[in-house]
């Protein structure tokens, strides 16, 4: 049973005949109930098509039309091993997805500033008016998702924050957690509540804080991020070196909800430049001038 074969009603009530408990009476005498799920049925080799700027499924809709955004300096070799693995992942998932990563050029800084390249690729999005896109996941390219039940679908009214445990490849330690109020490595939400906390801050460069703020924002603006359970919420670590801390990260963060309105997504045109798009089959690849002259 897969869901681009011809199945009719008919077929899915003989399926089920056999195994659903009609009452608790009989409840005993069934089998335990058996979806085509918990059969070997996989989505693996699912057929999929490029149409329009996204990666649909073969005669199925998905729920939504999701959007995977990267953020990018440097880490090549995590983005190859990244997005080698995140097709497979979304295909199993019957995902209509896009893979969009937006990686950093910037002649005057060598800091990474995801916030900007954030904003930047979000702006992007909503630019493509006919991709429609009803799901953001921002995604550290470092992370790789490790159990198919973390479903990256976006609930409809709160940002849902993934990366509960985490364990880095190569290392015998296992897992580890974070702490409550963390809503960095993989966050999804909608269009409309990344506009509702107008986006990132833009002043963030180097490593660290700008996760924290958007947490601040969220709860100034009163919107509650959700978590998967434990069991499903995994994900393996790629090595790769740390990137220059941000030494600004705490009087930033001090100040943040100040700035909520005035430092932002509203604010992100003025302060970067897309230099190129390149259109692949895995990914569209954006390259933008956060650092563009005059912008601070
Ligand atoms: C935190 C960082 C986050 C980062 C997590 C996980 C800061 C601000 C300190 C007040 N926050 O410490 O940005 O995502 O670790 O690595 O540095």
């Amino acid at each position: 049973v897969t869901p681009h074969s011809n199945i009719t009603f008919d077929d899915i009530d003989n399926f089920y005949q056999k195994t659903l408990p009609m009452s608790n009476n009989n409840r005993k005498k069934t089998k335990p109930l058996q979806t085509p799920f918990a059969t070997n049925v996989t989505f693996e080799n699912i057929p999929y098509e490029y149409k329009n700027g996204l990666w649909h499924p073969v005669g199925v809709i998905s729920v939504q039309r999701t959007a995977i955004l990267i953020p990018l300096q440097g880490r090549d070799f995590n983005a190859k091993a990244f997005i080698f693995n995140i097709h497979a992942f979304a295909r199993r998932q019957l995902l209509t997805y896009t893979v969009l990563l937006v990686e950093q050029v910037s002649p005057r800084s060598d800091r990474f500033n995801k916030g900007r390249l954030l904003n930047a690729g979000v702006r992007y999005i909503e630019n493509q008016k006919s991709l429609n896109i009803t799901c953001l996941i921002l995604h550290d390219v470092d992370l790789i998702p490790e159990n198919d039940g973390n479903y990256y679908v976006c609930e409809p009214s709160h940002p849902k924050h993934t990366t509960v445990r985490v364990r880095q490849i190569g290392s015998k330690r296992g897992y580890s957690r974070y702490y409550e109020f963390l809503i960095g490595g993989v966050l999804l939400l909608t269009p409309d509540m990344y506009r509702q906390v107008n986006g990132f801050s833009n002043l963030y460069w180097g490593w660290g804080g700008e996760d924290d703020d958007l947490s601040l924002r969220m709860i100034q603006r009163r919107v509650c991020v959700v978590r998967p359970v434990d069991a499903v919420a995994v994900y393996a670590a790629l090595p790769h070196p740390h990137g220059h801390r941000n030494d600004a990260r705490f009087n930033l963060l001090a100040w943040s909800t100040v700035r909520v309105d005035g430092d932002g997504y509203k604010q992100i045109d003025s302060l970067i430049e897309i230099v190129d798009v390149k259109q692949r089959s895995s990914v569209v690849h954006l390259k933008v001038n956060v650092d563009v002259e005059g912008s601070e």
